[in-house]
Protein backbone atom coordinates (compact mmCIF):
# COMPACT_ATOMS: atom_id res chain seq x y z
CA UNK A 1 0.00 0.00 0.00
CA UNK A 2 1.43 3.45 -1.30
CA UNK A 3 -1.40 5.97 0.16
CA UNK A 4 -0.72 6.63 3.51
CA UNK A 5 3.43 7.04 3.84
CA UNK A 6 4.15 8.39 7.81
CA UNK A 7 4.09 12.12 6.98
CA UNK A 8 0.92 12.23 4.97
CA UNK A 9 -0.93 9.98 7.93
CA UNK A 10 -1.01 13.24 10.86
CA UNK A 11 -2.60 15.59 8.01
CA UNK A 12 -5.33 13.05 6.89
CA UNK A 13 -8.22 12.28 8.70
CA UNK A 14 -9.57 8.77 9.72
CA UNK A 15 -12.34 8.56 7.12
CA UNK A 16 -10.03 9.45 4.84
CA UNK A 17 -7.16 7.11 6.14
CA UNK A 18 -10.09 4.68 6.72
CA UNK A 19 -11.09 5.07 2.59
CA UNK A 20 -7.33 4.41 1.41
CA UNK A 21 -7.10 1.14 3.57
CA UNK A 22 -10.74 -0.05 2.77
CA UNK A 23 -8.90 0.63 -1.56
CA UNK A 24 -5.71 -0.83 -0.51
CA UNK A 25 -7.44 -4.20 0.71
CA UNK A 26 -9.68 -4.30 -2.69
CA UNK A 27 -7.22 -4.16 -5.10
CA UNK A 28 -5.10 -6.59 -3.47
CA UNK A 29 -2.37 -4.77 -2.22
CA UNK A 30 -0.61 -5.62 0.68
CA UNK A 31 -1.00 -3.76 4.20
CA UNK A 32 2.35 -2.65 5.54
CA UNK A 33 3.96 -1.85 9.00
CA UNK A 34 3.79 1.65 8.69
CA UNK A 35 0.77 2.19 6.81
CA UNK A 36 -2.27 3.17 8.78
CA UNK A 37 -4.88 0.25 9.38
CA UNK A 38 -8.31 0.36 11.59
CA UNK A 39 -7.60 -0.90 15.47
CA UNK A 40 -9.72 -4.20 14.57
CA UNK A 41 -7.68 -5.18 11.87
CA UNK A 42 -4.41 -4.73 13.94
CA UNK A 43 -6.24 -6.48 16.97
CA UNK A 44 -7.26 -9.72 14.57
CA UNK A 45 -3.88 -10.03 13.00
CA UNK A 46 -2.20 -9.93 16.74
CA UNK A 47 -4.17 -12.43 18.08
CA UNK A 48 -4.55 -14.88 14.73
CA UNK A 49 -0.81 -14.88 14.59
CA UNK A 50 -0.11 -14.94 17.99
CA UNK A 51 -2.20 -18.06 18.17
CA UNK A 52 -0.25 -19.37 15.13
CA UNK A 53 3.43 -18.82 16.40
CA UNK A 54 1.72 -20.25 19.79
CA UNK A 55 1.17 -23.88 18.06
CA UNK A 56 4.55 -24.03 15.90
CA UNK A 57 6.55 -23.63 19.64
CA UNK A 58 3.92 -25.69 21.15
CA UNK A 59 4.02 -27.92 18.48
CA UNK A 60 7.23 -29.14 19.39
CA UNK A 61 6.82 -31.05 21.99
CA UNK A 62 4.71 -33.66 21.10
CA UNK A 63 6.79 -34.98 18.41
CA UNK A 64 10.08 -34.13 20.40
CA UNK A 65 9.02 -36.63 22.38
CA UNK A 66 10.40 -39.14 20.33
CA UNK A 67 13.03 -38.50 19.17
CA UNK A 68 15.73 -40.43 21.55
CA UNK A 69 13.73 -42.95 20.49
CA UNK A 70 13.35 -42.82 16.56
CA UNK A 71 14.10 -46.36 15.08
CA UNK A 72 17.25 -45.43 13.11
CA UNK A 73 19.57 -42.49 12.46
CA UNK A 74 17.93 -41.23 9.40
CA UNK A 75 14.71 -41.59 10.96
CA UNK A 76 15.85 -39.30 13.87
CA UNK A 77 18.22 -36.86 11.60
CA UNK A 78 14.70 -35.78 9.62
CA UNK A 79 12.78 -35.69 12.96
CA UNK A 80 15.49 -33.18 14.46
CA UNK A 81 14.98 -31.06 11.41
CA UNK A 82 11.18 -31.01 11.28
CA UNK A 83 11.28 -30.38 15.41
CA UNK A 84 13.70 -27.30 14.61
CA UNK A 85 11.68 -26.17 11.58
CA UNK A 86 9.17 -25.49 13.96
CA UNK A 87 10.96 -23.50 16.45
CA UNK A 88 11.73 -21.34 13.21
CA UNK A 89 8.43 -20.70 12.34
CA UNK A 90 7.72 -19.55 15.96
CA UNK A 91 10.38 -17.27 15.27
CA UNK A 92 9.29 -16.09 11.74
CA UNK A 93 5.80 -15.37 13.20
CA UNK A 94 6.78 -13.37 16.75
CA UNK A 95 8.99 -11.31 14.71
CA UNK A 96 6.02 -10.50 12.07
CA UNK A 97 3.99 -10.10 15.00
CA UNK A 98 6.15 -7.92 16.60
CA UNK A 99 5.36 -5.56 12.91
CA UNK A 100 2.44 -4.70 14.67
CA UNK A 101 3.55 -2.72 17.81
CA UNK A 102 3.67 -5.98 20.20
CA UNK A 103 6.64 -7.85 21.57
CA UNK A 104 7.59 -11.49 21.89
CA UNK A 105 7.85 -10.91 25.62
CA UNK A 106 4.38 -9.89 25.77
CA UNK A 107 2.82 -12.66 23.78
CA UNK A 108 4.76 -15.24 25.82
CA UNK A 109 3.53 -14.01 28.89
CA UNK A 110 -0.30 -14.11 27.36
CA UNK A 111 0.49 -17.96 26.14
CA UNK A 112 1.96 -18.73 29.78
CA UNK A 113 -0.92 -17.33 32.06
CA UNK A 114 -3.23 -18.94 29.56
CA UNK A 115 -4.47 -15.60 27.79
CA UNK A 116 -3.39 -16.49 23.64
CA UNK A 117 -4.43 -20.11 22.42
CA UNK A 118 -2.71 -22.13 20.33
CA UNK A 119 -4.06 -25.05 18.36
CA UNK A 120 -6.32 -27.49 20.10
CA UNK A 121 -4.19 -30.26 17.84
CA UNK A 122 -1.49 -30.33 20.19
CA UNK A 123 -3.16 -31.43 23.23
CA UNK A 124 -3.13 -34.73 22.08
CA UNK A 125 -0.55 -37.09 23.16
CA UNK A 126 1.86 -38.95 20.81
CA UNK A 127 1.84 -43.01 22.10
CA UNK A 128 3.22 -44.61 19.41
CA UNK A 129 6.49 -43.80 17.05
CA UNK A 130 3.34 -43.99 14.07
CA UNK A 131 2.34 -40.58 15.65
CA UNK A 132 5.03 -39.04 14.19
CA UNK A 133 3.99 -39.83 10.48
CA UNK A 134 0.57 -39.22 11.56
CA UNK A 135 0.87 -35.80 12.64
CA UNK A 136 3.38 -35.22 9.39
CA UNK A 137 0.74 -36.62 7.03
CA UNK A 138 -2.37 -35.07 8.94
CA UNK A 139 -1.56 -32.47 11.18
CA UNK A 140 1.17 -31.04 8.58
CA UNK A 141 -1.27 -31.46 5.65
CA UNK A 142 -4.02 -29.54 7.64
CA UNK A 143 -1.73 -27.05 8.38
CA UNK A 144 -0.72 -26.52 4.98
CA UNK A 145 -4.33 -26.75 3.78
CA UNK A 146 -4.91 -23.63 6.01
CA UNK A 147 -1.99 -22.15 5.50
CA UNK A 148 -1.36 -21.49 1.71
CA UNK A 149 -4.08 -19.30 1.28
CA UNK A 150 -2.73 -17.39 4.02
CA UNK A 151 0.08 -16.96 1.73
CA UNK A 152 -2.06 -14.25 -0.08
CA UNK A 153 -2.87 -12.41 3.15
CA UNK A 154 -3.75 -8.90 2.87
CA UNK A 155 -0.84 -8.04 5.75
CA UNK A 156 2.53 -8.21 4.35
CA UNK A 157 4.80 -9.72 6.76
CA UNK A 158 2.26 -12.57 7.74
CA UNK A 159 1.89 -13.33 3.95
CA UNK A 160 5.90 -13.37 3.63
CA UNK A 161 6.23 -15.25 6.46
CA UNK A 162 4.10 -18.30 5.60
CA UNK A 163 5.98 -18.30 1.86
CA UNK A 164 8.51 -19.64 3.83
CA UNK A 165 6.57 -21.94 6.04
CA UNK A 166 4.82 -23.37 3.68
CA UNK A 167 7.61 -24.72 1.51
CA UNK A 168 8.95 -26.32 4.78
CA UNK A 169 5.48 -27.83 5.74
CA UNK A 170 5.24 -29.74 2.29
CA UNK A 171 8.94 -31.31 3.19
CA UNK A 172 6.69 -32.01 6.54
CA UNK A 173 4.07 -33.37 5.55
CA UNK A 174 6.11 -35.69 3.04
CA UNK A 175 8.17 -37.35 5.62
CA UNK A 176 4.54 -37.81 7.73
CA UNK A 177 3.28 -40.08 4.66
CA UNK A 178 6.43 -42.39 3.40
CA UNK A 179 6.94 -42.82 7.27
CA UNK A 180 3.35 -44.20 7.50
CA UNK A 181 3.64 -46.04 4.38
CA UNK A 182 6.91 -47.53 5.48
CA UNK A 183 5.00 -48.87 8.03
CA UNK A 184 2.04 -49.62 6.65
CA UNK A 185 4.01 -52.08 4.32
CA UNK A 186 6.06 -53.40 6.93
CA UNK A 187 5.13 -56.51 9.18
CA UNK A 188 1.34 -56.74 10.74
CA UNK A 189 2.07 -54.87 13.89
CA UNK A 190 3.58 -52.24 12.22
CA UNK A 191 0.63 -51.56 9.64
CA UNK A 192 -1.33 -51.70 13.01
CA UNK A 193 0.57 -49.36 14.62
CA UNK A 194 0.26 -47.01 11.74
CA UNK A 195 -4.12 -47.58 11.42
CA UNK A 196 -4.01 -46.74 15.24
CA UNK A 197 -2.46 -43.38 14.78
CA UNK A 198 -4.36 -42.59 12.50
CA UNK A 199 -7.49 -43.17 14.12
CA UNK A 200 -6.38 -41.02 16.43
CA UNK A 201 -5.27 -38.21 14.77
CA UNK A 202 -8.29 -38.05 11.80
CA UNK A 203 -10.95 -36.28 14.05
CA UNK A 204 -8.45 -33.70 15.87
CA UNK A 205 -7.05 -32.80 12.39
CA UNK A 206 -10.38 -31.74 11.14
CA UNK A 207 -10.50 -29.69 14.37
CA UNK A 208 -7.76 -27.87 13.92
CA UNK A 209 -9.71 -25.72 11.08
CA UNK A 210 -11.82 -24.21 13.86
CA UNK A 211 -15.20 -24.62 14.48
CA UNK A 212 -18.32 -24.65 12.07
CA UNK A 213 -18.46 -21.55 9.51
CA UNK A 214 -22.03 -20.70 11.52
CA UNK A 215 -20.11 -20.32 14.71
CA UNK A 216 -17.27 -18.99 13.66
CA UNK A 217 -17.08 -15.29 15.61
CA UNK A 218 -14.26 -13.81 12.77
CA UNK A 219 -14.74 -15.32 10.22
CA UNK A 220 -16.84 -13.10 8.36
CA UNK A 221 -14.79 -9.96 9.57
CA UNK A 222 -11.73 -11.38 8.82
CA UNK A 223 -12.56 -12.89 4.89
CA UNK A 224 -13.65 -9.08 4.05
CA UNK A 225 -10.40 -7.60 5.27
CA UNK A 226 -8.61 -10.76 3.18
CA UNK A 227 -7.08 -11.66 6.39
CA UNK A 228 -8.33 -15.28 5.66
CA UNK A 229 -9.01 -15.83 2.27
CA UNK A 230 -11.88 -19.25 2.70
CA UNK A 231 -13.96 -20.11 5.18
CA UNK A 232 -12.92 -23.05 8.48
CA UNK A 233 -15.63 -25.01 6.37
CA UNK A 234 -14.54 -24.74 2.80
CA UNK A 235 -11.02 -25.33 3.89
CA UNK A 236 -11.94 -28.69 5.84
CA UNK A 237 -13.70 -29.99 3.23
CA UNK A 238 -10.90 -29.10 0.63
CA UNK A 239 -8.85 -31.47 2.99
CA UNK A 240 -10.97 -34.13 3.36
CA UNK A 241 -11.27 -34.29 -0.36
CA UNK A 242 -7.19 -34.32 -0.38
CA UNK A 243 -6.50 -36.85 2.24
CA UNK A 244 -8.99 -40.00 0.76
CA UNK A 245 -6.85 -40.95 -1.98
CA UNK A 246 -3.95 -40.60 -0.18
CA UNK A 247 -5.49 -42.55 2.66
CA UNK A 248 -6.29 -45.35 -0.06
CA UNK A 249 -2.33 -44.76 -1.52
CA UNK A 250 -1.44 -45.53 2.13
CA UNK A 251 -3.51 -49.23 2.46
CA UNK A 252 -5.30 -46.79 5.85
CA UNK A 253 -8.71 -46.39 6.49
CA UNK A 254 -10.16 -42.96 7.63
CA UNK A 255 -12.24 -43.44 10.82
CA UNK A 256 -15.36 -42.31 9.44
CA UNK A 257 -17.88 -44.83 8.14
CA UNK A 258 -19.64 -42.03 6.59
CA UNK A 259 -17.22 -40.97 4.50
CA UNK A 260 -19.03 -41.23 0.69
CA UNK A 261 -18.28 -39.58 -2.78
CA UNK A 262 -21.18 -37.00 -3.02
CA UNK A 263 -21.45 -36.96 -6.77
CA UNK A 264 -23.81 -33.81 -6.59
CA UNK A 265 -21.63 -31.82 -4.33
CA UNK A 266 -18.20 -32.84 -6.54
CA UNK A 267 -16.58 -33.77 -2.60
CA UNK A 268 -17.01 -36.00 -0.17
CA UNK A 269 -19.91 -36.34 2.69
CA UNK A 270 -18.29 -37.10 6.30
CA UNK A 271 -19.88 -37.63 9.71
CA UNK A 272 -20.35 -35.05 12.43
CA UNK A 273 -17.65 -33.59 14.40
CA UNK A 274 -17.95 -34.29 18.12
CA UNK A 275 -17.80 -30.35 18.84
CA UNK A 276 -18.25 -30.52 22.51
CA UNK A 277 -14.49 -32.25 22.28
CA UNK A 278 -13.07 -29.64 20.75
CA UNK A 279 -14.57 -27.01 23.32
CA UNK A 280 -13.27 -29.02 26.06
CA UNK A 281 -9.53 -28.89 24.80
CA UNK A 282 -10.14 -25.25 24.13
CA UNK A 283 -11.42 -24.55 27.78
CA UNK A 284 -7.78 -26.47 28.97
CA UNK A 285 -9.03 -29.57 29.31
CA UNK A 286 -7.84 -31.57 26.85
CA UNK A 287 -5.32 -34.65 27.47
CA UNK A 288 -2.19 -33.12 27.10
CA UNK A 289 -3.27 -29.11 28.38
CA UNK A 290 -1.43 -29.00 31.30
CA UNK A 291 1.64 -31.13 30.56
CA UNK A 292 2.43 -28.74 27.68
CA UNK A 293 1.69 -25.46 29.62
CA UNK A 294 3.93 -26.52 32.07
CA UNK A 295 6.74 -27.65 29.70
CA UNK A 296 6.26 -24.32 27.88
CA UNK A 297 6.79 -22.14 30.91
CA UNK A 298 9.99 -24.64 32.71
CA UNK A 299 11.48 -24.03 28.90
CA UNK A 300 11.37 -20.04 29.38
CA UNK A 301 12.64 -20.36 32.90
CA UNK A 302 15.65 -22.42 31.62
CA UNK A 303 16.19 -20.24 29.19
CA UNK A 304 16.14 -17.02 30.82
CA UNK A 305 20.40 -17.24 31.51
CA UNK A 306 20.35 -17.30 27.46
CA UNK A 307 18.12 -13.65 27.47
CA UNK A 308 19.86 -12.14 30.12
CA UNK A 309 23.29 -13.29 28.46
CA UNK A 310 21.96 -11.74 25.02
CA UNK A 311 20.92 -8.43 26.44
CA UNK A 312 24.18 -7.87 28.43
CA UNK A 313 25.94 -8.92 25.12
CA UNK A 314 23.78 -6.44 23.33
CA UNK A 315 24.40 -3.30 26.11
CA UNK A 316 28.40 -3.79 26.15
CA UNK A 317 28.03 -3.52 21.94
CA UNK A 318 25.94 -0.48 22.14
CA UNK A 319 26.85 2.63 20.21
CA UNK A 320 26.69 4.42 23.21
CA UNK A 321 29.32 1.88 25.32
CA UNK A 322 31.87 2.67 22.08
CA UNK A 323 32.46 -0.72 21.43
CA UNK A 324 30.45 -2.01 18.49
CA UNK A 325 32.70 -3.92 17.47
CA UNK A 326 33.53 -7.50 18.69
CA UNK A 327 36.61 -7.35 21.22
CA UNK A 328 38.58 -9.25 18.99
CA UNK A 329 38.69 -6.96 16.44
CA UNK A 330 40.91 -4.88 17.64
CA UNK A 331 43.28 -6.70 19.18
N1 LIG B 1 -7.46 -24.48 18.21
O1 LIG B 1 -13.87 -17.42 14.76
P1 LIG B 1 -12.91 -18.54 14.63
C1 LIG B 1 1.46 -26.30 12.76
C2 LIG B 1 -10.48 -20.37 18.29
S1 LIG B 1 0.83 -25.07 13.74
C3 LIG B 1 -7.57 -23.53 19.15
O2 LIG B 1 -13.14 -19.47 13.51
P2 LIG B 1 -10.47 -17.54 13.44
C4 LIG B 1 2.40 -27.25 13.30
C5 LIG B 1 -10.19 -19.01 17.67
O3 LIG B 1 -8.87 -18.58 17.96
C6 LIG B 1 -0.45 -24.40 12.75
N2 LIG B 1 -8.39 -22.46 19.02
O4 LIG B 1 -11.42 -17.95 14.64
C7 LIG B 1 3.26 -26.89 14.31
C8 LIG B 1 -11.26 -18.17 18.30
O5 LIG B 1 -10.91 -17.90 19.65
P3 LIG B 1 -10.58 -16.39 20.19
C9 LIG B 1 -1.42 -23.58 13.46
C10 LIG B 1 -9.12 -22.37 17.89
O6 LIG B 1 -9.25 -16.96 14.03
C11 LIG B 1 4.11 -27.86 14.88
C12 LIG B 1 -12.43 -19.12 18.37
O7 LIG B 1 -11.88 -20.43 18.37
N3 LIG B 1 -2.11 -22.86 12.45
O8 LIG B 1 1.09 -26.36 11.66
O9 LIG B 1 -11.21 -16.73 12.42
C13 LIG B 1 4.09 -29.18 14.40
C14 LIG B 1 -13.41 -18.94 17.23
O10 LIG B 1 -12.85 -19.39 15.98
C15 LIG B 1 -9.01 -23.31 16.87
C16 LIG B 1 -2.68 -21.64 12.64
O11 LIG B 1 -2.66 -21.11 13.71
C17 LIG B 1 -8.17 -24.41 17.06
N4 LIG B 1 -8.02 -25.39 16.15
O12 LIG B 1 -10.13 -18.93 12.72
C18 LIG B 1 3.27 -29.52 13.36
C19 LIG B 1 -3.27 -21.03 11.40
N5 LIG B 1 -9.85 -22.94 15.88
O13 LIG B 1 -9.27 -16.02 19.52
C20 LIG B 1 2.42 -28.56 12.77
C21 LIG B 1 -3.64 -19.58 11.55
C22 LIG B 1 -10.45 -21.81 16.28
O14 LIG B 1 -11.71 -15.53 19.77
N6 LIG B 1 -4.93 -19.41 12.16
N7 LIG B 1 -10.02 -21.47 17.49
O15 LIG B 1 -10.43 -16.55 21.67
C23 LIG B 1 -6.09 -19.46 11.48
O16 LIG B 1 -6.13 -19.71 10.28
C24 LIG B 1 -7.35 -19.16 12.23
O17 LIG B 1 -7.03 -18.48 13.40
C25 LIG B 1 -8.20 -20.43 12.56
C26 LIG B 1 -9.45 -19.97 13.37
C27 LIG B 1 -8.68 -21.08 11.28
C28 LIG B 1 -7.44 -21.42 13.42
Amino acid sequence: MTTAAPESVETMDTSALEAAFDAAVAADERIEPRDWMPDAYRATLVRQMAQHAHSEIIGMQPEANWITRAPSLRRKAILMAKVQDEAGHGLYLYSAAETLGTSRDELLDKLHSGRQKYSSIFNYPTLTWADVGAIGWLVDGAAITNQVPLCRCSYGPYARAMVRVCKEESFHQRQGYELLLALSRGTEAQHAMAQDAVDRWWWPSLMMFGPPDDESAHSAQSMAWKIKRHSNDELRQRFVDICVPQAESLGLTLPDPALRWNEERGHHDFGPIDWDEFQQVLRGNGPCNDQRLDRRRKAHEDGAWVREAALAHAAKHSPEQGTTEHPEASA
